[in-house]
């Protein structure tokens, strides 16, 4: 019997910004320079957002925080090629994006500092509550992804998760169903390197993650995560693709998680002072920086502003944290069921007795 060739693949690459700051012209989506800017001040914001959120931890007025430094050009780029009418599928390293897609600053914070009102956006946010149990906001992304096909919306159910999400069931299931019913879904896997402790190689044995796209039947892309460029041009390329009918495409970001895993994590117990100190030097913002400077849009009194500016933003995030009057504890029980459950209902009934309201 003869052996054939029965599939072929190939994964690509996509890479536009250095970390000099120089663009492959050729590459380059047509972004003018306002929209460059405005995607640097939004990566300046959200890092002032999660340097705050770090030191308001460690003052005790935050709970707990999964830091997303190093992760902006990702969270950005993916947040700028999205049409209005998209739907995001957050896990819980995605504030920046979350921020972006219309969830209030003050909101994300007041989910980290343990508040349920942080997940109850405003009406119209098409973001769906943070997904903390690893993986399963993947099949949401695929459930949201077919439905929006169903009604025929022209809208894209767009999810974004880690490398370790990776290795769960979930992914896979939601992956497969995804190519079987051809879902409006764009997956856009953020490769930090590390799940808490587990480096990518105890993860997974392939080459890249974007390749087990081909498993499915769609199509796959490794970007250069910190490269806001790359990220822009193959989600705007994939939403493209999804809005027509073309069915999912997956995404993998290759970037490195700058902090701890969370502020409950100290990740020098696990990883080299060299291989963080390697990553720094491909900080997102520093070459989107670099780009800008290199083509006189951007000078020194530019960056004060921009900086004093989301100072008083954060600034004012925090207020409006602090000043959010106190939780209703019954808050605890009702937003699980449309009709009570009576032994939850006996429970209420005695914390609201012990409380005294
Ligand atoms: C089902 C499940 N298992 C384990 C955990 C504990 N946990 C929280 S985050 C995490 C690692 C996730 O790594 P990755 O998907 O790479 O995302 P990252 O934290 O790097 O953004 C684990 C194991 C969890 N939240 N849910
Ligand atoms: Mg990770």
């Amino acid at each position: 019997m003869p052996r054939t060739r029965v599939y072929n693949a190939v994964t690509e690459r996509l890479e536009i910004l250095d970390r000099d700051g120089v663009v492959d012209e050729d590459l380059m989506p047509e972004l003018g320079p306002e929209a460059v800017r405005e995607i640097y001040r939004d990566m300046v914001r959200m890092r002032a957002m999660d340097d705050k959120a770090l030191k308001l931890q460690r003052q005790g007025r935050m709970g707990t925080w999964p830091p997303i430094k190093g992760q902006e050009a990702i969270q950005t780029g993916v947040a700028h090629a999205m049409d209005e009418t998209d739907w995001l599928l957050p896990a819980f390293r995605e504030h920046g994006i979350m921020l972006l897609r219309g969830v209030p600053g003050h909101l994300i914070y007041a989910y980290w500092a343990g508040d349920e009102r942080g997940s109850a956006y405003p009406e119209g946010v098409r973001v769906f509550p943070v997904a903390v149990p690893v993986g399963s906001q993947w099949q949401h992304g695929t459930g949201v992804g077919l439905s929006l096909k169903l009604r025929g919306e022209n809208a894209v159910a767009v999810t974004l998760g880690g490398d370790g999400s990776t290795s769960e069931g979930d992914f896979h299931e939601a992956m497969n169903c995804a190519g079987v019913f051809q879902t409006n879904s764009v997956f856009v896997i953020q490769n930090n390197q590390w799940a808490i402790s587990i480096p990518l190689h105890q993860q997974t044995a392939a080459e890249t993650l974007a390749q087990k796209a081909h498993a499915y039947g769609f199509p796959g892309i490794q970007v250069d995560g910190n490269d806001v460029f790359a990220v822009y041009a193959a989600a705007g390329e994939a939403l493209a693709r999804a809005r027509s009918g073309g069915g999912p495409t997956l995404i993998e970001a290759v970037t490195y998680r700058l902090g701890d895993h969370t502020t409950a994590d100290d990740a020098s117990r696990y990883r080299e002072d060299e291989e963080v100190a390697e990553w720094q030097q491909r900080d997102p913002i520093l070459r989107l920086r670099l780009f800008l400077q290199g083509r006189d849009l951007w000078d020194d009194d530019q960056e004060q502003a921009l900086l004093e500016e989301v100072h008083t933003w954060v600034d004012s995030q925090v207020a409006a944290l602090e000043a959010m009057p106190p939780q209703d504890p019954s808050d605890l029980f009702t937003h699980m069921y449309a009709d009570l459950p009576p032994h939850l209902a006996e429970q209420m009934a005695e914390v609201l007795e012990e409380v005294g309201s």
